[in-house]
C-alpha cells in the first residue's frame, strides 16, 4: 500500500463554499490546516454552492495556495478539468462522475485519483482498477451534508471490507462525528473523511485533534 497517501487520509477534510456560512471557507480552511488535517478536498456542489466557473476557480485556487503553504495535498472533487488547470495534486471522483476510466486517462501521471464506493460489490470493482490510490466508502452513517446521499452502509461492512485486506487504502466517510470518529477508526480504516465535524465546530482546533484520535 502506498505508505504516503495512506498518512493523507488520515483526517481528510472536505468542504465547499455551500458548508460553511459564518465563517468563509478560507478562513475555516487556515484553522483546519492549522490544527493538523492531512488532506483537503474542494467539493464545491449541491444546494447553496456557486454557480459562476471563475468564481468557483478564484475559490480553489485559494484553497490550493493555502493547502501549498501547510504542505497538505489539494484534491479538487469531480471538475477534472478545473484540477488540471489549477494543477491540483489529486482529483476525487463518485461512481455518477466522469467515468473513472476517463478520468485516470486525463489525470494522467500528475495527480493521483480517489473514487467513492457506496457497495461492496463497487469496492471490489474499485480495488481492480489500476490507479485509483484510493477508495472512499460511505456514507457510513447518515450525513445531512449531502442531499443526494446514498444509504448508510454502517460499521458492519467496513469491517467486512477490511476483513479481505484491501490492496487500496479505504477512507470511511459520512456522518463522522466527533465522538464517534474513535468507532470509525477501530475497522481498520486508514482515515475518515469529514466535511461537518470540521465546518460546523466552534473549536477547529480541538475538534481536529479528537477527530485524530489525540484528545478525549
Ligand atoms: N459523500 C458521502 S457522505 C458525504 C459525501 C461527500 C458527506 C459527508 O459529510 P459529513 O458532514 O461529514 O457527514
Ligand atoms: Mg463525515
Amino acid at each position: 500500500m502506498n505508505r504516503e497517501i495512506e498518512e493523507m487520509l488520515d483526517l481528510y477534510f472536505i468542504a465547499g463554499t455551500q458548508n460553511t456560512k459564518e465563517r468563509s471557507l478560507p478562513e475555516i480552511l487556515e484553522d483546519a490546516l492549522h490544527a493538523g488535517i492531512t488532506c483537503f478536498q474542494y467539493r464545491e456542489k449541491g444546494p447553496g454552492s456557486l454557480k459562476d466557473p471563475k468564481k468557483i476557480k478564484e475559490m480553489a485556487k485559494t484553497c490550493l495556495e493555502l493547502c501549498r503553504t501547510a504542505d497538505v495535498p489539494f484534491v479538487m472533487n469531480d471538475n477534472v478539468s478545473l484540477a488540471i488547470d489549477i494543477g491540483a495534486d489529486g482529483i476525487h471522483v463518485g461512481q455518477d462522475d466522469l467515468a473513472i476510466e476517463e478520468t485516470l486517462a486525463r489525470a494522467g501521471e500528475e495527480m493521483f485519483v480517489g473514487l467513492s464506493v457506496n457497495t461492496f460489490e463497487e469496492f471490489k470493482r474499485a480495488e481492480t482498477i489500476d490507479g485509483v490510490s484510493y477508495v472512499g466508502m460511505g456514507p457510513v452513517y447518515t450525513t445531512t451534508s449531502k442531499a443526494d446521499a446514498k444509504e448508510s452502509i454502517g460499521l458492519e461492512l467496513l469491517e467486512k471490507t477490511l476483513a479481505l485486506n484491501p490492496k487500496k487504502p479505504i477512507v470511511a466517510i459520512g456522518g463522522i462525528s466527533q465522538d464517534r470518529a474513535a468507532l470509525v477508526r477501530q475497522t481498520g480504516v486508514s482515515g475518515i473523511a469529514v466535511i461537518s465535524a470540521i465546518t460546523k465546530s466552534k473549536d477547529i482546533k480541538k475538534a481536529v485533534a479528537k477527530l485524530k484520535g489525540l484528545a478525549e
